[in-house]
């Protein structure tokens, strides 16, 4: 869509070689621009993303992963993800805009070594036990459910002891941090950390709510628990009562927060649960975050500009910046859905907007 007052980029109908296009040649040999020439692609009435509305299958993937899990080794692979990559968002390779999601397997016996970098991420835990995370020092186990923390700059490896594949979600904000030349990565030196603090600390001190352990210097950016465990967020869900209003747009849906400010868990990064009942059907609507789902049980339906998602157990699918979107469960059972969103960055920077697709 063009504004009628908006000067035409396609002014390019002239003779090659006339004086104007010489003019404008150099121009360019100066490194300079004619805005009248850019302004319609620089300024749009609305945002587009280059991303598109995509369904990634779990039962699709999964084979590939532990294919992976026999033929590639941890010593060979830095970690072994397989990386969800929007058909718009190809060099590089991103799932949405600011957003990366994969899917990372690790075997029992092996460990992923210590690193740090620059950008947020958490895993959500898809399938197997016996796993943990080592975050600066402190053991956090990993159980199917369970939403794990590595805020940036923090050192991060992995180890499985247990039986069978260990699967999860990787999420991580690294298109944003590297958009913004904001990236610094880092090897440990050693292939795993020592453990410096107890197994599971950090949660044990936050998750019982809102008394904070006031000794604790780390109150950053960050939320300082280590995971969210799965026992606790589906007892959150159980306590809201059946009869309850929540969302239109996205059922009953809790925001996993940062204790120390009740504000997201990460700058860049919000992260949801969100139950939608049987016969659930969501109102439209858009906004400038962008979101990525992970099915977490059941199956239904995300109708995003147009394009219908039938999606299934452990599926994962993105909705665009500023798409219009609504979740249908027509099915006979709850769905929960796990989110991740960039909305705190466009809060933070006075950029969120939202319209109800109705309206
Ligand atoms: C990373 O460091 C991990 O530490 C997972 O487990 C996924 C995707 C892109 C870049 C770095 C991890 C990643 C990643």
């Amino acid at each position: 869509m063009t504004a009628p007052n908006r000067p035409s980029t396609l002014d390019d109908t002239g003779p090659p070689e006339s004086a104007a296009e010489r003019r404008y040649a150099e121009l360019a040999a100066a490194s300079a621009a004619p805005l009248w020439r850019h302004y319609g692609n620089l300024f749009s009435p609305e945002p587009k993303s280059r991303a598109v509305p995509y369904l990634w299958r779990y039962a699709q993937l999964r084979p590939h992963a532990v294919h992976f899990s026999e033929s590639l080794s941890l010593e060979d692979a830095e970690r072994r993800v397989l990386m969800l990559v929007n058909p718009g968002l190809q060099d590089p390779p991103a799932t949405l805009n600011s957003l990366f999601a994969g899917l990372q397997i690790i075997m029992p016996g092996e460990s992923a070594q210590a690193h740090r970098h620059t950008a947020n991420a958490f895993r959500f835990i898809i399938e197997g036990s016996g796993a943990s995370t080592t975050v600066d020092g402190e053991p956090v186990p990993m159980r199917p459910g369970d939403l794990l923390l590595t805020p940036g700059w923090r050192w991060h490896d992995h180890t499985h002891n247990g039986d069978g594949p260990m699967i999860w979600l990787d999420g991580l904000d690294y298109p944003l941090v590297n958009a913004l030349e904001a990236g610094f990565f880092e090897q440990y030196g050693e292939r795993l950390q020592r453990h410096t603090r107890p197994a599971g600390s950090s949660t044990e001190q936050f998750i019982h709510g809102r008394l904070n352990p006031v000794w604790r210097g780390d109150r950053g950016h960050h939320s300082p628990v280590g995971n969210y465990p799965w026992t606790e967020t589906e007892r959150a869900l159980a306590a809201i009562a059946d009869d309850a209003e929540g969302s239109a747009f996205d059922g009953i849906a809790l925001e996993y927060t940062n204790p120390w400010n009740g504000g997201p868990v990460m700058p860049t990064i919000s992260c949801r649960v969100q139950r939608l009942r049987s016969g659930f059907s969501g109102r439209p609507h858009q906004h400038t975050a962008n979101v990525i789902f992970h099915v977490v049980r059941g199956e239904g339906t995300t109708e995003v500009d147009g394009v219908r998602m039938d999606w299934a157990d452990k599926d994962v699918f993105a909705v665009p910046a500023w798409s219009a979107y609504r979740h249908l469960n027509p099915s006979r059972s709850d769905a929960v859905l796990f989110a991740y969103s960039d909305e705190p960055v466009f809060r933070t920077l006075g950029l969120y907007r939202s319209r109800a697709g109705d309206d």
